[in-house]
């Protein structure tokens, strides 16, 4: 008989569109990251670019069980969270490469990127620094009286910066 796991136990059930999304919103990580890292290979993306390939599930899990309300921020691997918020991703390139129709006019780059319209708060370069951000995304949150969540990625160098 199969060993009993966390997801075999787990009684909770999860809808078709749900798997469509995971699927489709990974996908789109996944290959805009591959194509990214081509190119910046190609040195047509100049500057820094961090990926975020094997971890798109972190995005596109949360994703699905945030609402549109919620506040998102997390460091300089940051293309993946505003793809599968819904973020163009031609502006999401644009940015990359630097161009005036990218989601920061160009100015950010790979570790810049930020969306108001669907609350991503960026893409910061300084390790930590999403961190005390984050936190006042929540507080602000607190105040306002809203029940919004702010939800903050970090790796574990971060976690010991200090903030
Ligand atoms: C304050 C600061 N110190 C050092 C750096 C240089 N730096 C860039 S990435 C990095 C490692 C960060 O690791 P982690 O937070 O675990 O994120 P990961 O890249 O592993 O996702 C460091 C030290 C920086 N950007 N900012």
């Amino acid at each position: 008989m199969a060993k009993k796991t966390a997801a075999t136990k787990s009684k909770v059930k999860y809808s078709k569109e749900t798997y469509t999304f995971w699927y489709e919103s990974m996908l789109l990580m996944r290959r805009f990251e591959e194509k990214a890292g081509q190119l910046y290979g190609q040195q047509k993306i100049r500057g820094f670019c961090h990926l975020y390939i094997g971890q798109e599930a972190c995005a596109s899990g949360a994703i699905s069980a945030l609402t549109p309300d919620d506040k998102w921020i997390t460091a300089y691997r940051c293309h993946a969270h505003p793809l599968g918020l819904g973020t163009d991703p031609g502006a999401v390139m644009a940015e990359l490469y630097g161009k005036a129709t990218g989601t920061t006019k160009g100015k950010g780059g790979s570790m810049h990127i930020f969306d108001k319209e669907k609350n991503f708060m960026g893409g910061h370069g300084i390790v930590g620094a999403q961190i005390p951000m984050g936190l006042g995304m929540g507080f602000a949150e607190k105040y306002k009286g809203t029940k919004n969540l702010a939800i903050c990625y970090m790796g574990d160098g971060a976690v010991r910066q200090g903030a």
